[in-house]
């Protein structure tokens, strides 16, 4: 049983009576005629009760005992819903069930009501709430900062096959239940204007920012509720208002009418989320966006720290700031002109302590992801911070000097300057250079960021560049979403593993247990069988639970090579339909993903795979054998049903691309066995399952840099393969859209003519050989199973409790406080 205080607690009367309560004053309605969504409110604001009280009454012990923190700054975090997971954590599943049973309320019911928050796009801001569910569980000292968008990410559908987007109004029209406003920790936002020089009192010559308008930011905290133990950290999400006459210069210049106007346009700097994966896109708003974040956290990181007695010098030994990605780079330029104009430290004491507080995650190596700004707009919107970033450039390129003496191709390469017809802010350099440490996300991934993106970096400041490798939370992806898998693991390793997953090593030894096989793989059935329920009552599709359940769910990107996913399902039919001599196991190919809206190439690859699942699923001719699947919509909550199900996991990104990876770590912990590039964390699955145990194929990194230096050539692979040019050729024809040739010859183009950036052609051979594996080894599901359950048993080291401990004791430095 868990040890959780919370537990203990836990009055029933008075919490049936909390929910009769907010029933009626907070939703306006009775038990007799509340709707299941009033049910679920009104519990979730009787839950969100009892962690506001143990969210306070952690604050307050960190404070008064001067616990050093993490602030983890990034403006997303993909956190699901949060039900069900709190109440796990809190220990209380079992007791509100009973007590919601007693009021005739159905506790799975009510959870279905509850909307996924999507406050972020995919990896990055998966992990962040990853991360947060970690520091909490682990009760390492935490806030995380982020922005409370009125919209997150777009809502999917397809018609005919092609992507729509709608808004998600995520929190409805009554609120989120476990948001609980912090009016006494609002901020002002200043914005534009012009930067001064004067003489202060001692007659020294200072500089400040006179600024053109403010904003209001004003806190939102959602519980992050440690498990198993009584620490409540605070998700505080800025949401930005305007003041109204707020734009003082044209105010004041009797303009009346505009200052209004601008007001309503600040009014939208958290509306919505932009919705890139792994793409800059430099927007101005979005730099606002960017600085209403930094200039809020920044502020309310400074005032936890005083208002708890601290002096300014101690700021970096009792706070450390996480900056995810570059995003909240401005952060940095924000502190330093605190420190100067505010506090007037003066230069050198004002870096010592800035670069002692910042450390920074690089989250990618794609050169369309490195966000710039450009100086014009940095400039005109935060005049002071571009000053400041010229002169931390300034001091920087002085240094640069002393090391590589007279070499201007250095000094272009590393200055956080990018010179051009338009100047430009290298938001990445800004990070190495004014942070303590820089970090990549899997091991491969962080020697990359070594070898390929920051080598004169690693020289001129050794030891800053580090590793951790990512994980992911237990709790929520393997406990709350499989039941049944949880069930098993407590029977046989002892019910402590959510918190301390080294235990599930323990089911090594049932690997070839006959019985035990059965039992894991009667558990993947009912897994299988929940989601094929979804499909048929969803999506009218019926499918067949003893085929492969084959899963690619992930942002969808030419990176990631969906496409060449889809040409192997293009080979299969093509040999269905045309070798006679050819057999398959029944397979489902599912697919999961949302493309930015502003992405073509993306969204044609969404179209043929619909396009083809509509007439695969319904061709007599294939005999059932060749099902594809394409969710609309994903999301947490859906990744919840899915991961359990996966037999093979695709992770198939070019090497060198997906810089780890965090679903093939889900896939693999429920049990899926994995079909993989060596690219990101999958070479160190790989480490740990061993090759036996995970299904490897395709170039490796350096010979997907010899391949390009060489002079790839597409074509050479399309005239020496027939099938890879009798799959290519179909998306030519009208197959799959009847009397309309050519409307998915995009595709095909892109991979021909186009160049095939990502090799896909080069790697489909090997692929299309490996699935044949696959077919082959899942016909003997005794060894299937044992692979799959020394999936399970081997995938301790990808928990993100290891993740935060590394973090903690190799950069943070941090220790636990318990309360
Ligand atoms: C992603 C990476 O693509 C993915 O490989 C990684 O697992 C994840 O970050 C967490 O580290 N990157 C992004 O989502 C992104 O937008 C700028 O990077």
């Amino acid at each position: 049983m868990p040890k959780n205080g919370q537990t203990q607690q836990f009055n029933k009367a008075a919490f049936q009576a909390a929910v009769e309560k907010h029933l009626t004053t907070t939703y306006a309605t009775t038990d007799e005629t509340a709707s299941t969504r009033s049910w679920y409110l009104a519990m979730g604001k009787a839950l969100a009760e009892i962690s506001t009280g143990n969210l306070l009454a952690t604050e307050k012990n960190l404070a008064e005992q001067k616990a050093r923190s993490v602030n983890y700054l990034s403006l997303e975090f993909l956190i699901g819903r949060l039900t069900g997971n709190n109440l796990i954590s809190m220990g209380l599943y079992e007791n509100v069930a009973e007590a919601m049973e007693e009021m005739g309320q159905n506790l799975t019911d009510l959870l279905e009501e509850e909307r996924d928050p999507a406050l972020g796009n995919g990896g990055l801001g998966r992990l962040a709430a990853c991360f947060m569910d970690s520091l909490a569980a682990q009760e390492y000292p935490a806030v995380g900062y982020g922005l409370h968008y009125e919209y997150g990410l777009f809502r999917q559908s397809f018609v005919d096959g092609r992507q729509v987007e709608a808004p998600d109004a995520w929190r409805g029209i009554e609120g989120y239940p476990w948001e609980v406003l912090r009016p006494e920790l609002s901020q002002q936002v200043s914005l534009y204007g012009h930067v001064e020089g004067y003489t202060d009192e001692n007659g020294v010559e200072c500089r400040r920012w006179v600024p053109a308008m403010s904003v209001e930011g004003v806190a939102w905290d959602l519980p992050i509720v440690g498990y198993d133990n009584k620490s409540v950290y605070p998700l505080r999400l800025w949401e930005c208002r305007s003041n109204a006459p707020f734009n003082l210069a044209r105010f004041n210049d009797g303009d009346y009418v505009g200052a209004q106007y601008s007001a309503l346009e600040a009014g939208n700097v958290t509306k919505v989320l932009y919705p890139n994966d792994n793409h800059d896109q430099g927007k101005a708003l979005r730099l606002m966006q960017q600085y209403f974040h930094c200039a809020c956290s920044v502020a309310d990181i400074l005032r936890r720290h005083e208002a708890a007695g601290n002096t300014i010098e101690s700021l970096s030994k009792l706070e450390t700031i996480q900056l995810n990605d570059t995003h909240p780079t401005i952060a940095i330029p924000e502190l330093m002109r605190i420190l100067l104009d505010e506090y007037k430290l003066g230069w050198e004491k004002a870096w010592e302590i800035s670069s002692k507080t910042f450390a920074y995650t690089n989250h990618t190596l794609l050169p369309e992801a490195l966000e710039t700004w450009s100086e014009a707009l940095i400039h005109q919107m935060l005049p002071r911070h571009m000053e400041i970033i010229f002169e931390i450039n300034h001091r920087f390129m002085k240094q640069v000097e002393q090391t590589w003496p007279s070499n201007n191709e250095v000094k272009r390469k590393l200055s956080i300057i990018q010179e051009g017809p338009q100047r430009m802010v290298r938001m990445a350099n800004l990070c190495v250079v004014s942070t303590y440490a820089v970090n990549g996300v899997a091991a491969l991934h962080s020697e990359l960021v070594k070898r390929d993106l920051f080598p004169e970096f690693n020289e001129i400041f050794p030891g800053r560049l580090t590793n951790v490798t990512n994980g992911v939370t237990p709790r929520r992806w393997i406990k709350y979403c499989n039941p049944g898998l949880s069930a098993l693991i407590s029977e046989k390793v002892g019910n402590d593993w959510p918190a301390n997953l080294e235990k599930i090593a323990g089911l090594e030894k049932f690997a070839d247990d006959a019985a035990f096989q059965k039992r894991y793989m009667a558990v993947k059935k009912e897994n299988k069988q929940r989601l094929a329920d979804w499909v048929e009552e969803n999506m009218g599709i019926e499918l067949d639970t003893d085929a492969i359940f084959d899963i690619q769910i992930k942002r969808l990107h030419e990176y990631k090579r969906q496409h060449l996913n889809l040409l192997n399902i293009l080979a299969l039919y093509h040999r269905l339909l045309n070798d006679p001599t050819f057999d398959m196991h029944p397979r489902v190919f599912f697919f999961g993903a949302k493309a930015a809206p502003g992405y073509a190439l993306a969204k044609d690859i969404i179209f043929a795979i619909n396009k083809v699942a509509e007439k695969v699923n319904n061709d007599p001719r294939l005999g059932g054998k060749l099902k594809v699947v394409f969710i609309p919509d994903y999301r947490v909550s859906l990744a919840e049903i899915l991961f359990p199900a996966a037999d093979v996991s695709e992770q198939i990104s070019t090497a060198g691309k997906e810089a780890s990876g965090t679903g093939n770590m889900k896939f693999a912990m429920n049990g899926a066995l994995t079909i993989g590039t060596m690219d990101g964390a999958n070479v160190e699955m790989r480490e740990e399952v061993g090759d036996e145990n995970i299904f490897i194929f395709g170039l490796l990194v350096d010979e997907v840099q010899k391949l390009k230096q060489e002079g790839y050539d597409p074509y050479r692979y399309y005239h020496a393969d027939s099938l890879l040019r009798a799959a290519l050729d179909l998306l030519e024809t009208d197959e799959f859209t009847p009397g309309n040739p050519g409307q998915l010859a995009a595709i095909r183009h892109n991979l021909l003519e186009g160049g095939d950036p990502y090799l896909v052609l080069a790697d489909f051979a090997d692929y299309v050989k490996t699935q044949e594996k696959i077919d082959a080894e899942y016909r003997d599901q005794k060894t299937w199973a044992r692979k799959a359950i020394l999936n399970t048993a081997l995938m301790s080291k990808f928990s993100s409790d290891r993740s935060i401990r590394d973090y903690a004791n190799n950069i943070w430095k941090l220790e636990p406080v318990s309360l």
